[in-house]
């Protein structure tokens, strides 16, 4: 991700800083601390002057709502925010991507696409690059597909919600497919919504397929929340609960037999139940589930903090540990081949010179240039100079040679993961630099860089301290963090270490935290009325054509 001028990098910085001072000022430290990391990488090779780290981290959390046209979702975006944002209505509406963020500015503002491909702040920065490789000229398009909307409603502070054109993959062209590809691979939560209306497999072929089906594999599997919604509609028929039933058998067709699944409706836009008992039943059930899903999303705050200081922390260990240890190999492996090449090359060439010398009977004529130099010392001399730059273009000419095929072995070393390229032009300029040939350390690993690398760790580690102090509180001195909260950081900070092999596993456990956490503050509440149904949900996953689920229960997500 490359910015085209070193200044317009640094008003990328600024604006992302005013833009955590005013949403999330924890982090602004981290920002500062990338940018000491962005110091030894420059010094490395590793990063151009117009890169940062600081732009390759997704700052905020990131929540898509995905799904079926006209299942609720821009209504349940609305309600979240308590703001009348998205339109809404029974044809289909959104035909783009909406990213919705904070603003103070009580006036909602709507940006073109483009404002987001180009700000660092936001989470689809360019993307438009994504999609030119996808598709010629598509990028010039860019605002036919996404579009950005500020809101000031206090539920958007920390977070991104997207909302998202009704799913449906052949009517959509490749663009949109990708775009919700990487929406999907960039965000920390994933609602994906279908319409009791119509809930068999027939109506939503394509978000079983894609969504549910192509979802299953995934390490961050735990991110998808599945949502049957306007389910009031169910309250019409004989048997309410084959309307759920039907949704789950759906899902498990393709695969989906385990995960979270919720039922909710919007009680603005439903008819009334007349059943009094049903209706209560309704009730309970849709503000459960409404309550786990929101409280999913007020989680991703602690989670985007872990997250974006274990990058911190993995970005530095991966120089420290990965990267420098591999320049250092490929240096010697380097100069093993340049020392090889030459004497090869120039063996080979005297060789070549006393084999021609001898063929020509000219061996013995050896010591008449003993004679000659000291009957012309200036030509002697110039003639010695001359060899020596000869020889020295040669060696020159090898060591690119050498240097060339030591950097195809780095571009395609999988221990490098995605750190590969970079390395590979931080090799580059080993190769290229007048840094000493038989220097083992790299260019630009010098004292200073090491110990500013120590200073950026110390920082990383300080700073996963300081939220566990926050948010964990092992030693439990003090309270201040809600349960929920200090529950699934205490899970996140335990994996955050081991993030650094798997990272979407610290965001997996992170986000398991929450409803295990709400089911233990239940259980511990004997009046809770939701107490049963979360027992009932232990192990709440359906097998094809089984009817055992009641509309009470909750399908949430004690696995
Ligand atoms: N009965 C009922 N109607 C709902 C519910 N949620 C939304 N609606 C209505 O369903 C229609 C579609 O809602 P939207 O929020 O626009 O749906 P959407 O998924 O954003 O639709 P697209 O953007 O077109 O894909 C609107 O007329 C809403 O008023 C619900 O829970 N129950
Ligand atoms: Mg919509």
């Amino acid at each position: 991700m490359t910015s085209s001028t070193k200044a317009s990098l640094d008003e990328q910085i600024k604006r992302l800083m005013a833009h955590l001072e005013l949403e999330h000022p924890q982090l602004l430290g981290i920002v500062q601390t990338f940018r000491e990391l962005d110091t030894v990488a420059y010094r490395l090779g590793l990063l151009e002057p117009t890169e940062s780290y600081a732009t390759q981290v997704s700052w905020w959390p990131l929540v898509a709502v995905l799904g079926t046209f006209s299942s609720g979702k821009s209504t349940f975006i609305n309600n979240v925010l308590g703001r009348r944002l998205q339109t809404t209505g029974n044809q289909a509406v959104d035909d783009k991507f909406t990213v919705i963020c904070y603003s103070r500015d009580s006036t909602p503002r709507v940006l073109p696409g483009l404002a987001l491909d180009s700000d660092p702040r936001f989470p689809l920065y360019r993307i438009s690059n994504e999609i030119e490789a996808e598709l010629n000229g598509e990028s010039q398009r860019l605002d036919t597909y996404l579009q950005l909307k500020t809101s000031d409603s206090e539920q958007l502070r920390g977070q991104i919600i997207i909302d998202s054109p009704g799913f449906d993959a052949d009517e959509q062209r490749t663009a949109t497919l990708r775009i919700t590809n990487q929406i999907i691979d960039i965000s920390d939560l994933v609602l994906v919504f279908f319409d009791a209306r119509h809930p068999e497999p027939g109506a939503m072929r394509d978000t079983l397929e894609h969504l549910v089906a192509g979802t299953l594999k995934r390490a961050d599997f735990n991110k998808f929340l599945y949502i049957l919604n306007q389910v009031d509609n169910a309250a019409r028929e004989d048997n309410p609960e084959e309307v759920f039933a039907a949704w789950q058998r759906a899902l498990a067709q393709k695969g989906l037999t385990a995960g979270r699944f919720y039922q909710i409706y919007d009680p603005a836009s439903a008819a009334p139940i007349e059943n009094e008992h049903l209706r209560r039943r309704f009730e309970t059930k849709r503000e459960h589930d409404m309550n786990e899903i929101l409280g999913r999303m007020r989680q991703l705050d602690v989670v985007r903090s872990y997250r974006v200081t274990g990058q911190l922390e993995r970005t530095a260990e991966a120089i420290r540990e990965l990267i420098v240890p591999r320049l250092i190999a490929a240096r010697r492996a380097w100069k093993r081949r340049v020392l090889w090449l030459d004497g090869l090359v120039i063996g080979g060439l005297i060789a070549l010179a006393v084999v021609l010398a001898a063929i020509n009977g000219r061996l013995d004529d050896v010591g008449a240039i003993d004679d000659w130099f000291r009957a012309n010392p200036l030509a002697g001399w110039l003639g010695v100079a001359a060899a020596v730059v000869v020889l020295w273009l040669v060696h020159r000419f090898l060591r690119n040679i050498a240097a060339r095929s030591v950097q195809r072995h780095i571009e395609s070393d999988a221990a490098l993961g995605a750190h590969a390229p970079r390395v590979a032009r931080a090799f580059k300029r080993n190769a290229r630099s007048w840094w000493p040939f038989l220097a083992k350390r790299p260019v630009g690993w010098t004292r200073s860089a090491r110990k500013r690398l120590d200073r950026v760790l110390s920082s990383a580690h300080a700073a996963i301290q300081e939220l566990n102090d926050r948010y964990a509180d092992p030693s439990g001195r003090s309270r201040q963090p809600e349960a929920s909260h200090a529950a699934a950081a205490t899970t996140a900070a335990a994996t955050t270490a081991a993030a650094a092999a798997a990272p979407a596993l610290s965001e997996i456990d992170a986000a398991q935290a929450p409803p295990a956490v709400a089911a233990e503050a239940l259980d511990a509440d004997p009046d809770s009325r939701l107490e049963t149904d979360l027992e009932a949900d232990v192990d709440a996953t359906v097998p094809p054509g089984r009817d055992e689920h009641h509309f009470t229960v909750s399908h949430g997500t004690r696995h």
